[in-house]
């Protein structure tokens, strides 16, 4: 099931997630809902936050840009070991329209449970993907990508998603507005 991806500023986005104590199948049913909103939002990665879920729990899909890779199933991820500095253009589903440079680290190594539970580690340089874990674990944190922008810039973006969220409730409104009613309506 497609999940709604929550707008950022919203406080759901701050909170620290809740690690998860056993991979489930209610658990499953969340990473599998996951990917489904990833894909259909043409993202490469979400973080449970963004469909307004506290816990430690991620998807990753960089193979649009990475033919190499594919999705990877990341439960209560940790970093392990971080090297070295990079700075790349970064958006989020959360904040839409909007794409700014950060400075990451180079490497990561990232330790985690898979869909199984099962530990496993996995070790991203130079990438797309040594981007993307380090952007999903911030989210685990309360933490986006406009957190590492400046005040000005960080202002600049809120007012423009302050718009978008007015544009779109307009839209919802003029759609309800529109919609045949149903016959217990009449
Ligand atoms: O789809 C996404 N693209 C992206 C591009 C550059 C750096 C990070 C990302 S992650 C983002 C999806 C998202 O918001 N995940 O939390
Ligand atoms: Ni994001």
């Amino acid at each position: 099931m497609v999940r709604e991806i929550v707008i950022w500023p919203d406080p759901v986005l701050k909170e620290i997630a809740t690690p998860v104590d056993r991979v489930d199948d209610d658990v499953r049913r969340l990473l599998d809902d996951m990917a489904e909103t990833m894909y259909a939002a043409d993202g490469v990665g979400l973080a449970a936050p963004q469909i307004a879920v506290g816990r430690r729990i991620i998807v990753i899909d960089v193979s649009p840009r990475e033919p190499d890779q594919k999705l990877i199933h990341l439960v209560n991820p940790e970093i392990v070991e971080a090297e070295g500095k990079t700075v790349y253009t970064e958006g989020c589903l959360s904040v839409p329209g909007e794409a700014e440079e950060v400075e990451r680290a180079n490497k990561v190594r990232v330790r985690a449970l898979d869909y199984f539970g099962k530990p496993f580690e996995i070790v991203a340089e130079g990438d797309l993907l040594a981007i993307a874990l380090q952007h999903e674990i911030d989210h685990l944190q309360g933490t986006l990508f406009v957190d590492h922008l400046s005040s000005l810039k960080r202002e600049l973006i809120r007012k423009r998603m302050k718009k978008l969220k007015q544009q779109r409730a307009a839209d919802a409104a003029e759609a309800v507005k529109r919609a045949p009613r149903h016959e217990s309506a009449l």
